[in-house]
């Protein structure tokens, strides 16, 4: 695409490419002309908010004892962190696969990341033993940030057998009981002057929905997250009095951006860990810290608005409730604030970029039915159809972003950015949509080859493979299903080889038992003789998703 990155870091020795296309300087003038890119770090900013309220509360982890960091806590915990990260070794431009659940020291490591510049690699606590090690061996990461144990799972184990695959692995730092590994208690020592990353250089590496084979990462600068971090505290009336409940997996963009825990923490707010989002866990804590935001995807909201009816705790500070991750239906967009008491904001976003959200003073027909307008004045948006023309004024087509706070191209992937790229910069969204007249966005549907399943993506691709690893399996095909709880789920039309013999379930444990995340593992499998073909021969997943749809609206017995 264009010149290279001069903010990524340095390309691997002997290699000409840069890491990642990064924006034209045409483009990056402009958007620091227009105020977007302030040239701040997410380092500087815990700085400048301890420097300001060192004694307000910055994090609430409830978890055992229930732990509660100040700003001026969380900056020294910071610091003393990225110190002992330092003496290990760990540097400006380094990568470290960050893999916790909702605790405070997932803001401590992140933090300590941010100063040091070297780049966290967000995983999520579903992610194994696959996801894991690919992560770390594309990144080329040096360290791997883990919990001992968390609901039942043994990271520790899950190090020990990802190290032995990922030959630049020097460092396991553990957050609790370390076993054979380093206790991250043990890594912070008295802060040393050292390097602190520049604004425009990459802050880190997160992961993407994907609907390939692999997940790509995508390299995010501190420039423009924060840009998008900041302008959504705007969007979403986040204050230094807001107090936001993470109920999501805290890695994720959603909960972590949109305005999420970093929108928080960048207006001088209170961040409230939630170990669990179910309303068990989170009703009793929106009542004792006076939660005023979150955010949720649609089956969880759903959840909560029937949960919140007969509930005996007081939710009467929620102020708004962010859904998103996946489609919200009307109908349940129409139950949140008579439920909750709450205004919704619909949220569509994508952790390449692009966020938009209803506003506050949307009407609420624009609310229930759209999912919102972007967050700013130049994210590009253009509707097109297979051919890259504009569609007419409100028809659907696929939707094409560019824009301050949106990737030029996933790290070290130039044949994949080819493919998810213009060639003047659009990135290809794979989200079916159209405009209504207002310049909000409705999701019609989804032309990348992934599912849904309530806000978590699986990419087919990735499934089928695993599934083609089976020696009983002739050919695979994974499509989405429709479900009224998570909007859909995954079902695996299966060929077996002549004479082979398998059965749904014991091939549902060969995907769990290769190490993929248990929510990739299909939630069908059905067996067939052939699958339906386009006119050009290629399987028609179209006649599939069709085939499973009917099928699953038909009274059926238990599948396996
Ligand atoms: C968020 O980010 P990702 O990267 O996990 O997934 C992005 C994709 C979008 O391309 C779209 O296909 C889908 O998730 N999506 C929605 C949606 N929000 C996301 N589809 C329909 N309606 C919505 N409201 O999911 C994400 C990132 C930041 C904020 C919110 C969600």
């Amino acid at each position: 695409m264009t010149a290279p990155a001069p903010h990524t870091a340095p390309a691997p020795a002997g290699a000409a490419a840069p890491d990642a296309p990064t924006w034209p300087a045409a483009y990056a003038e402009r958007y620091r002309a227009a105020g977007y890119w302030r040239g701040e770090t997410f380092g500087q900013m815990l700085r400048a908010r301890a420097a300001r309220h060192p004694d307000r509360t910055a994090v609430v982890d409830p978890a055992g004892a229930g732990r509660r960091w100040s700003y001026a806590e969380l900056d020294r915990r910071a610091d003393r962190t990225a110190a002992g990260l330092l003496a290990a070794g760990i540097g400006r431009g380094d990568r470290v696969v960050l893999q916790l659940p909702n605790v405070a020291e997932f803001f401590e490591v992140l933090f300590a990341l941010f100063r040091i510049g070297a780049l966290p690699v967000f995983a999520l606590p579903a992610h194994r033993d696959t996801e894991i090690t690919h992560f770390c061996v594309l990144s080329e990461a040096v360290a791997y940030v883990v919990a001992d144990v968390h609901e039942g799972y043994d990271y520790r184990d899950l190090a020990t057998r990802v190290r032995a695959n990922a030959p630049a692995l020097r460092h396991v730092f553990v957050v609790g009981d370390p076993g054979e590994h380093t206790p991250l208690a043990g890594v912070p020592r008295e802060p040393v002057p050292h390097d602190e990353p520049a604004p425009g250089d990459l802050a880190f590496l997160q992961l993407s929905g994907g609907s390939t084979g692999v997940p790509k990462l995508i390299p995010r600068t501190h420039d423009d997250y924060l840009y998008s971090v900041r302008a959504s505290d705007e969007i979403c009336a986040v204050d230094e009095d807001s107090v936001h409940l993470v109920a999501l997996p805290a890695a994720h963009n959603f909960p972590l951006s949109s305005p999420g825990s970093l929108g928080t923490l960048a207006a001088g707010g209170r961040v409230v860990l939630c170990p669990r989002p179910d309303p068990d866990t989170a009703f009793p804590l929106i009542e004792r810290e006076r939660v005023t935001h979150t955010g949720l995807v649609p089956p969880l909201a759903l959840v909560w608005t029937e949960a919140a009816a007969a509930t005996p705790y007081d939710l009467s500070s929620l102020r708004v409730l962010l859904v998103g991750g996946a489609k919200f239906s009307e109908a349940a967009a129409r139950r949140v604030r008579p439920a909750l008491g709450c205004a919704l904001q619909q949220v569509f976003g994508m952790a390449e970029g692009l966020v938009n959200y209803t506003r506050l003073d949307d009407d609420e027909e624009t609310v229930v039915t759209t999912q919102g307008r972007p967050i700013c004045p130049d994210d590009e948006i253009r509707v097109v159809d297979d051919d890259d023309r504009d569609v007419e004024p409100g028809g659907t087509g696929h939707l094409l972003t560019r824009g301050p706070y949106t990737i030029r191209g996933y790290w070290r992937a130039p044949e994949h950015n080819a493919r998810s790229f213009t060639a003047d910069g659009f990135y290809r969204t794979g989200d079916l949509v159209r405009l209504t007249g207002s310049g909000h966005l409705v999701v019609e549907g989804r032309s990348k080859d992934q599912i849904n399943r309530g806000g978590e993506k699986i990419a087919a691709e990735e499934v089928e493979n695993v599934i083609l690893g089976h020696p009983a399996v002739h050919d695979v095909s994974v499509v989405a299903v429709p479900d009224d709880y998570l909007g859909e789920r995954s079902c695996a039309y299966v060929i077996l080889r002549r004479g082979a013999e398998l059965r749904a379930a014991a091939l549902r444990r060969f995907v769990r038992e290769r190490g993929l995340a248990a929510y990739k593992v299909p939630d069908r499998v059905e067996f067939v003789d052939a699958f339906p073909h386009t006119g050009v021969g290629k399987v028609s997943k179209r006649d599939l998703r069709t085939t499973a749809a009917d099928s699953a609206s038909a009274p059926h017995g238990p599948h396996d």
